[in-house]
């Protein structure tokens, strides 16, 4: 096994944070997008898609934040109860809202958020970021619904589907705009009061200084 190391930020935040979560040695790779994925020879032979985050694990390389997140918990975490085993009665809403905080939060989010940012002049608001953002609505509704029932996505306990979901409402609200409900605000308040999350901030320096710009921190 050699080290691991996280390509690039952005989703990668949410690697980063269940690295400290299980306390295991990485290192951070920075990915620069902005002038394009091409400028950087070393991440496209790592990743010819050009999307952050991967993860390198010696001689595996695989990418997808919630992917890595899965390999690392049931590589390195086995028992954590970071991930409730299959017989846990906690399992299935588990799995649901670690996949939901990317394929039906932030997946739906980054159409609805970066698109009117980075289009051309006229381009910006467009019927299909508006049915995005729609679309996060719904999905929203199930965090709403879980989170008047229990403190955290599975149930009692912080999971890495906290990881998941916490990303993603940092994003709608950061990038998005999105107004937190006093549910929402409060869970969020909750997952990244971890000593696990700080030491993410500190660790994801572009990440920590764009969101200390913003107002938030310091970490
Ligand atoms: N579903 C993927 C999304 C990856 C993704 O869209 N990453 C963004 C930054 S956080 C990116 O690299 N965007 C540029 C691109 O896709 O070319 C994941 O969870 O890792």
């Amino acid at each position: 096994m050699g080290p691991l190391t996280v390509w690039g930020e952005g989703r990668g935040f949410r690697v980063v944070w269940l690295l400290e979560e299980l306390g295991l040695a990485y290192r951070l790779r920075d990915v620069d997008l902005r002038p394009g994925a091409d400028s950087d020879p070393a991440f496209l032979a790592v990743n010819p898609g050009g999307f952050i985050p991967a993860l390198q694990d010696g001689e595996t390389i695989l990418v997808e934040s919630i992917a890595i997140l899965e390999y690392l918990l049931a590589r390195y975490g086995r028992g954590s109860a970071l991930a409730p085993a299959a017989e846990d009665e906690s399992f299935a809403l588990y799995q649901q809202f670690l996949h939901l905080g990317e394929a039906g939060l932030a997946g739906t989010m980054f159409f609805a958020a970066i698109p009117p940012r980075i289009a051309p002049d006229g381009q910006g608001d467009n019927w299909t970021s508006r049915w995005a953002a729609t679309l996060f609505e719904g999905r929203r509704r199930l965090v709403a619904r879980q989170l008047a029932r229990a403190p955290y996505m599975a149930g009692d306990a912080f999971t890495a589907a906290d990881i998941s979901v916490t990303y993603a409402l940092d994003f709608a609200r950061r990038v998005g705009g999105v107004a937190m409900s006093a549910d929402e605000a409060a869970y969020v308040a909750r997952t990244s009061g971890r000593d696990g999350y700080r030491r993410a901030m500190r660790s994801c320096h572009a990440t920590r200084g764009w969101v200390e710009s913003l107002g938030e921190g310091p970490f």
